[in-house]
């Protein structure tokens, strides 16, 4: 029996990535680095640090941890500004729809999302009253594919793995659902989501019904 839905943030409920790139790119070329949408697509699902490293990595000089921390300070707060102009217009076709029949079905629901600003965009998307738990990265100490920040969501709901979905556009993401017991819903194609139980194209296609039959 279905008994919690937990969902990834990014390319799942709302699209930030595209902001993740807009302030990326602008430290990057503060720094003179190369940047593009497809180094962009390796920073989906990976956390702000760890972000970091990647758009470093053709860089000839290197840099102290303190720059590090400064440099992912600024880069947040170019993306803080960028995200305060989210709306609730800005969920992914279908989410509304399905967290509300999440809701009126008594099933819970949960978020599991590496971002450390999650809640203010939740907020944003006036979507924080759907949400039971919101699982904090910060207290996750391994980020995904590891199926930590999954199980802290499910555990916060009070829920079995083994009752949950999970549902995710990152490889690493699809990942971490399957390690943590749970049946993984994956957004996008194949190429990099094989390993989902179920796969869709868009969030526009996911339905309490399909998810019930997963569970089946
Ligand atoms: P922050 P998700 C992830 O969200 C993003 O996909 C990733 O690009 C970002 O670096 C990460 O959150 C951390 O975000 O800098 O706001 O803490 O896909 O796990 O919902
Ligand atoms: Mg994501």
């Amino acid at each position: 029996k279905l008994e919690a839905v937990i969902f990834d943030l990014d390319g799942v409920i709302t699209d930030t990535a595209e902001y993740h790139y807009l302030a990326w790119k602008e430290l990057a070329e503060e720094l003179g680095l190369p940047f593009d949408r497809a180094k962009n697509e390796r920073l989906k699902g990976v956390s702000r640090m760890e972000s970091l490293e990647i758009v470093l990595e053709d860089s000839e000089r290197s840099y102290t941890a303190e720059e590090k921390a400064e440099l992912a300070k600024r880069k947040n707060a170019s993306y803080k500004r960028m995200i305060e102009h989210i709306t609730p217009a800005d969920l992914l076709p279908g989410i509304r729809e399905l967290l509300m029949s999440l809701q009126e079905q008594g099933i819970a629901v949960g978020l599991a999302s590496a971002s450390h600003n999650a809640p203010f965009i939740l907020e944003r998307l006036g979507a924080s009253s759907w949400f039971q738990a919101v699982a904090d990265p910060g207290s996750a100490r391994k980020g995904k594919p590891d199926p930590e920040i999954f199980l802290l969501a499910a555990e916060m709901l009070g829920a079995d793995p083994a009752n949950c979905i999970g549902v995710e556009d990152a490889e690493a993401g699809i990942a971490a659902i399957r390690a943590a017991g749970m049946k993984a819903v994956g957004i996008g194609s194949a190429a990099q989501l094989g390993a989902a139980d179920l796969l869709l194209a868009s969030t526009a296609e996911l339905s309490l019904d399909k998810l019930q039959q997963l569970m089946a």
